[in-house]
């Protein structure tokens, strides 16, 4: 068995601070807002609160650029209004996570516009610069995130800068360790407030190769798996920052990883290693891609789904941790993406909650999944704000493609889908603001909200709640063993948990067909169940919990 840790027995519920709660109606979500809903959070159950970035920002990245790490950003409110909510979870025994972004800052950061002043300047080597290829181009080929170059040329100087997502986020250097000090002097400064840990974005990706070369192929994900993550130091940097930092508090971690494979990820996160205690792997997110990347999906099978996790599972074993999720802010609603968010919706969103709450590994579910809000499907492409989306409109525009092409491609992809407001009730906005929203509300709100789910019998929000509640006092769900029991099987996903002689059954129909009762549950008795009754055939996203 896995040792005991809080963090392990927990379940995590991201909140999107833009788009939760809008308390002043500007439109923007903000912390008031959050504490408002303070008690909501603690009516769900979950016990670890993870922030998404409220530092000040230009919001090139809605909030991923960071221009300063110890101011809140004014439309966020202030460290006052921080400090209350820290307060507000902590009275209710919940914790809170920050993000922190360090693999690279705003360029409004003042690190950065020291830097590009001159090759001399004592910045500089904050970042990663080189001179142009010998044409004048950029110095190699490699790709950004959301399209383009990823160096950028900066005039001042004649020189190019890297930035792994936009241009407006320049990569920090590592290498030089008085960058590493300054990151570490602002980790404690959120330490000492009190924070319980961080999410560390694209923490993969803070070491870069030695020596930069071409990458001989233009797939992003090539990139990412082969070139951009897991450089030569980073796992010096982690343990450097381990010991510094974060083994000075009672905190958790978990580090989001692009291109750590399962084989290598107890390197991050093993026992012994003193980096991180979990990370978000994200080989599912990405399974889909096409060669065209995210904006070219394939389908993918369950099989392929189902072995993903039990891989996993037994590549961590007892040393490492998982963390399990199937959605956050920058992936479509899981219920639209792996259940079916049409004729199904409720009994496939239970479903995906069921799977979440009884997989091995703490479970984080992204907010408004409790009530299995669905993706959107704006028809004007000026609905939509996130970079990333705007950016593949404007490549597609301008190079004659097809844009209602790449209008369904967004439906079913782009991030939005998840950033629209949190739909509290059936008044205008959703309840989200009094304002105008920064982003149009889904317009499925008058149906799916919190009011209704909370108003209904055997609501989507009531299963969540009593499934949390299993998890929290069911030791086995926590820490038992993993089997899965039919890895071939094409529409259910049926698993054992087990510890100390004790069993738990988890039985998924993953189809909008009915399937056979798998005689292995045959008998045992029902803790939970998705439909009112179990007949002689599984209904269609059928999802029971047995003992
Ligand atoms: O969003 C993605 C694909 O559409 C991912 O590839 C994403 O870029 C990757 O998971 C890293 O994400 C994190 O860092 C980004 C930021 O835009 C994301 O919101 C964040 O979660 C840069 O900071
Ligand atoms: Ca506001």
């Amino acid at each position: 068995m896995s040792d005991k840790k809080w963090w392990k027995e927990g379940v995590m519920y991201q909140i999107y601070p833009r788009s939760f709660q809008d308390s002043n109606r500007d439109g923007i979500g903000d912390i008031s807002g959050i504490i408002q809903r303070l008690d909501y959070l603690e009516s769900l159950g979950i016990d670890i609160v993870w922030l998404g970035p409220v530092y000040e920002s230009p919001n090139d990245d809605n909030g991923y650029d960071i221009s300063n790490y110890y101011r809140i950003h004014p439309e966020f409110g202030t460290m006052e209004d921080l400090e209350e909510l820290l307060e507000g979870l902590h009275d209710r025994g919940m914790k809170l996570i920050m993000d922190l972004v360090v693999n690279h800052s705003s360029d409004e950061h003042k690190w950065f516009q020291e830097s590009r002043k001159s090759k001399d300047n004592s910045y500089r080597d904050f970042y990663h610069w080189r001179p142009p290829a010998a044409d004048g181009g950029p110095p190699y080929n490699w790709k950004a995130f959301f399209g383009g170059d990823a160096w950028e040329y900066d005039d001042l100087t004649g020189e190019y800068y890297l930035h792994l997502f936009t241009k407006k986020q320049p990569d920090l250097n590592w290498e030089n360790p008085k960058l590493r000090e300054e990151i570490y002097k602002m980790m404690r400064f959120w330490l000492d407030k009190g924070v319980d840990g961080f999410r560390m974005d694209v923490i993969s990706l803070i070491s870069k190769p030695e020596e930069f070369e071409n990458i001989p192929n233009d797939n992003l994900m090539y990139a990412v798996y082969n070139v951009y993550a897991n450089g030569p130091r980073v796992h010096q940097y982690l343990q450097e920052m381990n010991r510094k930092v974060l083994s000075k508090y009672d905190i958790m971690t978990v580090g989001e990883g692009p291109g750590i494979s399962k084989e290598i990820a107890n390197d991050y996160i093993g026992k012994d290693r003193n980096e991180l205690n979990m990370i978000f792997q994200l080989d599912l997110m990405f399974l889909d891609n096409g060669a065209g990347g995210k904006f070219d999906p394939r389908e993918i099978t369950l099989k392929e789904f189902k072995s993903l996790f039990v891989d996993w599972d037994k590549a961590l074993g007892d040393d490492g941790w998982n963390n399990v999720f199937l959605d956050n802010h920058d992936f479509p609603r899981m219920v639209s993406r792996w259940g079916n968010d049409g004729e199904h919706r409720e009994a496939s969103a239970k479903l995906l909650l069921m799977f979440l709450l009884t997989m091995r590994g703490t479970p984080c579910i992204y907010m408004g999944s409790e009530i299995g809000m669905t993706n959107v499907a704006f028809d004007d492409p000026d609905d939509y704000r996130d970079i990333e989306t705007v950016n593949y409109f404007r490549n597609t525009k301008a190079f004659g493609g097809d844009m209602n092409h790449a209008m369904k491609m967004v439906h079913v992809q782009g991030r939005d889908n998840v950033r629209v407001p949190m739909q509290w009730d059936n008044r205008i906005n959703a309840g989200f603001t009094d304002g105008e929203p920064w982003i149009k509300i889904n317009p499925n709100y008058e149906d799916i909200n919190v009011m209704s789910e909370e108003e209904k019998e055997r609501s989507i929000l009531e299963f969540f709640r009593i499934l949390i509640q299993w998890r929290k006092r069911d030791e086995v769900l926590q820490y038992g063993s993993y089997k899965d029991l039919d890895p071939d099987h094409s529409k259910l996903f049926l698993y054992k948990r087990e510890l100390n002689g004790k069993e738990r059954w988890v039985c998924l129909n993953f189809s909008d067909e009915e399937s056979d009762i798998p005689r292995e549950i045959k008998g045992k008795r029902i803790i939970l169940n998705n439909y009112r009754e179990i007949g002689d055939l599984l209904k269609p996203w059928q999802a029971v919990l047995l003992k």
